[in-house]
């Protein structure tokens, strides 16, 4: 991983570090309640710790991407076998169609889409082709100056966003509530809403107490060598 992509401009990470900031992270994990898969490493793909990227993983179908990265678009292989143990049904995004899964937002039955670097139009029409013909809905968000939609934006619960300056007042989250991140925060935005209780990065005291004044358990996480990575909270796992 600590030759993965990155603009961070935070220099390389720790890997020690990294590999003990993932174990807090799994722990975490499972004291919300998850069971946790722990895949073997891809020295392939060293951005491959972020598999939240490969895969869209919906109470009807998963749907394996086609990550927006040349350099990451062997990730898929070793995924897919994992994810057909797991799914019934998997569909997939086609050339020249790219998504990555750090750019869907999900909101119960209804999946946000950001129009970034990474996934482009083509890709996010699959995408809503495939959510709709299982019953979902789709549409999308354009993205200027951020690498993926959930680098600003997370669903806290049915109706409650935390949204980053970079997007917030869009009129696509109108219809939520939102905890707004101010920009010295931004990091932040991108949280984890697991069982009732938060994930959220350390070192955002604001809106770490901005989430627990509405009534949430957090667990405050340092993932700082994953920060490094350009990543975060959410893209270290795939949730269902
Ligand atoms: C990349 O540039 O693809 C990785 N270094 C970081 C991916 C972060 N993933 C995410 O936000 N879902």
């Amino acid at each position: 991983m600590v030759n993965g992509l990155t603009s961070a401009n935070l220099g390389p990470p720790d890997y020690k570090l990294a590999l003990r900031q993932h174990e807090a992270y799994r722990e975490a994990l499972r004291a919300c309640g998850l069971k946790v898969i722990c895949l073997d490493a891809d020295d392939e793909h060293p951005d491959s710790t972020f598999v939240e990227d490969v895969a869209l993983l919906t109470p009807r179908c998963a749907i394996i991407t086609r990550p927006g990265a040349p350099s990451r678009r062997g990730e898929t292989e070793s995924m897919e076998p994992v994810i057909r143990e797991l799914f019934s049904v998997v569909e997939r995004v086609e050339a020249p169609g790219t998504v990555d899964g750090g750019d869907i937002l999900m909101t119960g039955d209804h999946y946000f889409i950001g129009l970034s670097g990474r996934t482009n139009a083509e890709g996010a029409r699959q995408l809503i082709q495939i959510l709709e013909s299982h019953g979902l809905s789709g549409s999308t968000v354009p993205l200027a100056d951020v690498l993926h939609l959930k680098s600003v934006v997370a669903c806290i619960d049915d109706d409650l966003l935390v949204v980053g300056e970079a997007l917030a007042g869009r009129a696509e989250f109108s219809n939520f509530k939102c905890i707004r991140v101010e920009c010295e925060e931004s990091y932040v935005a991108n949280c984890l809403w697991l069982n009732g209780t938060v994930l959220v990065a350390d070192g955002y005291p604001k809106t770490k107490t901005a989430i627990e004044t509405r009534g949430y358990q957090t667990i405050i996480l340092d993932v700082s060598e994953f920060r490094k990575l350009d990543g975060g909270l959410s893209c270290l796992s795939l949730r269902f």
